[in-house]
């Protein structure tokens, strides 16, 4: 466990990664970025699930907007890239990552949440891009990642008009898979996390990986590599025992529950 700008703790199978800056309400200044590029990279190899939340009353800020003013358009270039390399490693990374997401999940922090595989929104978390009111443009990959959540349409709604979306309506639009009360964010983060590390690796790492990459595609390459990424798992010893343990009666059924 470190105690910087990104505290991190192991629980068994998940990492907790938690942005520790709730004085500038977690607004990512190029040191976290880098923190949170080196920490993904370097991820405990005895887990299996990354849980993201925010100290605090807010999960992001976004960027450190203190950094922006004297940056010239070189730096900007840079720094927008330095973001996009952190992010991929996040989201193409070796592992699931449930980002909980509550308060201000806005600029750079609703790009840092797009890059999650599956979000926990609490009742208190507000979506908002203002970087049209800030006379900037999304440059951690916000143009690539919201749009896949809640459409060109409503991004641009965001941008242009500073539309805020509450918990509810950004339910409703896209951006979280989980709506919980306020307080509860983690704990059902942590209850997903650990049933997904139950999954087989394989299974999961092509869940992650090959998914939204086959959507990136046109559909007779997506459909090729889909038929490699079936094959590779299929052939992983671990899947052959979950598949015996359901036919010999060992494994749960599919019920409405699980
Ligand atoms: C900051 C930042 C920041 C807070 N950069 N310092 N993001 C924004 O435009 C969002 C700007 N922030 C806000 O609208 C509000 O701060 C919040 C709604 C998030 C929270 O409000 P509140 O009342 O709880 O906090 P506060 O009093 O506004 O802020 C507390 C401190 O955090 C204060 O500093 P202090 O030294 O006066 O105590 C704020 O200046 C500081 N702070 N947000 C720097 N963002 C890769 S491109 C991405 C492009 C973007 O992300 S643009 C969107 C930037």
């Amino acid at each position: 466990m470190s105690d910087s700008l990104l505290r991190v703790e192991v629980d068994g199978p998940v990492v907790h990664l938690r942005l520790n800056r709730p004085d500038k309400r977690n607004a990512m200044n190029e040191a976290l970025v880098r923190e949170l590029h080196a920490t993904f990279v370097n991820l405990p190899r005895e887990t299996r699930v990354a849980v993201v939340s925010g100290e605090g009353a807010h999960f992001s800020a976004g960027l450190d907007l203190s950094e922006v003013t004297e940056q010239s358009v070189a730096e900007g270039i840079f720094h927008s890239r330095l973001w996009h390399a952190a992010f991929d490693q996040i989201q193409y990374g070796p592992m699931p990552v449930i980002a909980v997401l509550h308060g201000a999940v806005v600029g750079g922090g609703l790009e840092l949440a797009a890059t999650a595989h599956l979000r926990v929104a609490e009742s208190s978390a507000f979506y908002g891009l203002p970087e049209g009111q800030r006379g900037i443009f999304v440059g951690g990959s916000g143009s690539a990642r919201i749009p896949r959540l809640i459409g060109v349409s409503r991004m641009t709604d965001m941008m242009l008009t500073g539309r805020v979306f509450d918990a509810t309506e950004g339910h409703a639009a896209g951006f979280s898979n989980y709506l919980v009360g306020e307080g509860q964010g983690l704990a059902k983060a942590m209850e997903l996390a650990r049933k997904v590390a139950t999954n087989a690796p394989l299974s999961n790492y092509a869940v992650t990986q090959a998914l939204p990459r086959i959507a990136d595609m046109p559909q007779s390459d997506g459909l090729f590599v889909e038929s490699l990424m079936s094959a590779i798992a299929q052939g992983d010893e671990a899947a052959k025992q979950r598949v015996r343990d359901f036919l010999e009666k060992r494994a749960g059924k599919v019920g409405k529950s699980s």
